[in-house]
C-alpha cells in the first residue's frame, strides 16, 4: 500500500505546542502591544568577516561534551523552532527570521562587572577557540533533539568581562526590534518584549553552559538565534535565549520571560526533571525528533537531561519541586 508521508520531523503542531496553548487561552485577553521604539544601541565599528550567514566555522570537536545518540538532521533543526519574536508556529521562525539583520551585531554589557560597555560581537569571541558540542535540547513542551553546536564556553566570555563579587546572577536579553521581528508587532503576544533570561552565576560558569554561534559547522541560521545564543543543555529549552544583545551582571535574581508570563508553570530554574510535572502535562517522557505518526519515538526523560554528573552539585540541598 502506498501512503504519503510528510518529512519525519513535521509533527502536527497541535500535538506539541503547550506554550502556544497557553497563548491561545490568553488570546482574547488584553494583548500587550510591543513598544514602538526599537532597541537603540550605540553604534560600534564593524569588524570584517563577522556573522556571515552560512559561513563555515573552524572548531575543535569536544568528545567529552558529546553524545553518540542520533543527531537531528540539519533540516529538522532549522525548520522546527521556537522563536516567538517571529511567531508562535514551529515553522514561523524559518519563514520569517531572515528579516533580521545580524551583521553588524553588538552586545551591551552592564551591571556588576569591570568591563561594562558595548562590544561588537566579534570582540567578545575568538574563532580560534570555537568548539563543537553535541548536546540534547529538551523543550518544556516534551520534545527533544540532539544538535551539534559550535561556540565557546559561556564562562570564557563572562570571565573576560570581570564580574565583581556582587554578581550573583547574569541576565540576558534578545533583540527588541518590531521592524525586523514580526512577532513583536503582534497584538496577541503574551511576551513583554524583549525576551529575557537569566542564570545563577555558578550555573552560567558551569562547564556545560555554552554560547553558540553555529550549528553543523556553520554560522547559526537566524531561526536558531543568530548570531549568538545560549545553550544550557540541562535546562528546558526556553532558558537557551536567542539573538542576545544585552548581558547584565546582577546582585538580585532577574525576572525572566516565561516566569513573568506564568510563574506557576515555568520557573526560574527550569531544570529538566521527570519527577516534577508541568501543571498541564507530564515531564516523564519526551518525543525525540525526528519522529512521525508511525514512529512517535517517545523516550524516558532523564533528570538534568542526562547531565547530572556535571550539574547536580549546583542544586545540593535544594527542593527541586519548589525551585522548578
Ligand atoms: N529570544 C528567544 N529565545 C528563545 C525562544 C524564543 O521564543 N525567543 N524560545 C526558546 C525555546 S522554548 C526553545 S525550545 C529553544 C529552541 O531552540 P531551537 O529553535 O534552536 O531548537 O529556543 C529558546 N530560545
Ligand atoms: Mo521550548
Amino acid at each position: 500500500m502506498l501512503f504519503k508521508r510528510s518529512p519525519s520531523w513535521a509533527i502536527p503542531e497541535s500535538a506539541v505546542t503547550p506554550e502556544s496553548v497557553y497563548l491561545n487561552r490568553r488570546k482574547f485577553m488584553a494583548g500587550t502591544l510591543a513598544s514602538a521604539a526599537a532597541l537603540a544601541l550605540p553604534g560600534v565599528l564593524k569588524a570584517e568577516g563577522a556573522n556571515i550567514p552560512g559561513e563555515t566555522l573552524p572548531f575543535t570537536a569536544m568528545p567529552e561534551f558529546s553524545t553518540n545518540e542520533d543527531k537531528a538532521p540539519y533540516e529538522a533543526v532549522t525548520s522546527y523552532n521556537n522563536f516567538y519574536e517571529f511567531g508562535t508556529g514551529k515553522g514561523d521562525p524559518a519563514r520569517y527570521a531572515d528579516a533580521m539583520s545580524v551583521d553588524p551585531w553588538s552586545i551591551a554589557v552592564e551591571g556588576e562587572c569591570a568591563k561594562t560597555g558595548t562590544y561588537a560581537l566579534e570582540d567578545l569571541l575568538s574563532p580560534g577557540d570555537y568548539q563543537e558540542r553535541i548536546y540534547r535540547l529538551r523543550c518544556v513542551e516534551a520534545w527533544s533533539m540532539v544538535i551539534p553546536w559550535v561556540g565557546v564556553p559561556l564562562a570564557d566570555v563572562l570571565k573576560r568581562l570581570e564580574p565583581t563579587s556582587k554578581a550573583k546572577y547574569v541576565y540576558f536579553e534578545t533583540l527588541h526590534d518590531p521592524d525586523q521581528m514580526r512577532g513583536q508587532r503582534s497584538m496577541f503576544s503574551v511576551i513583554d518584549w524583549p525576551y529575557r533570561e537569566g542564570l545563577r552565576m555558578d550555573e552560567a560558569m558551569n562547564e556545560l553552559s555554552f554560547l553558540a554561534v553555529g550549528l553543523y559547522g556553520k554560522t547559526l541560521p537566524n531561526q536558531n538565534g543568530a548570531p549568538a545564543r545560549l545553550v544550557i543543555p540541562w535546562k528546558y529549552g526556553f532558558k537557551s535565549i536567542k539573538s542576545i544583545v544585552r548581558i547584565r551582571f546582577m546582585e538580585g535574581r532577574p525576572k525572566t520571560s516565561w516566569e513573568m508570563i506564568a510563574p506557576e508553570e515555568y520557573g526560574f530554574y527550569a531544570n529538566v526533571n521527570p519527577e516534577v510535572d508541568h501543571p498541564r502535562w507530564s515531564q516523564k517522557r519526551e518525543r525525540r525528533l525526528p519522529s512521525g505518526l508511525l514512529s512517535p519515538n517517545w523516550i524516558e526523560t532523564e533528570k538534568f537531561n542526562g547531565y547530572g554528573e556535571q550539574v547536580a552539585g549546583l542544586y545540593k540541598g535544594m527542593d527541586l519541586s519548589r525551585y522548578y
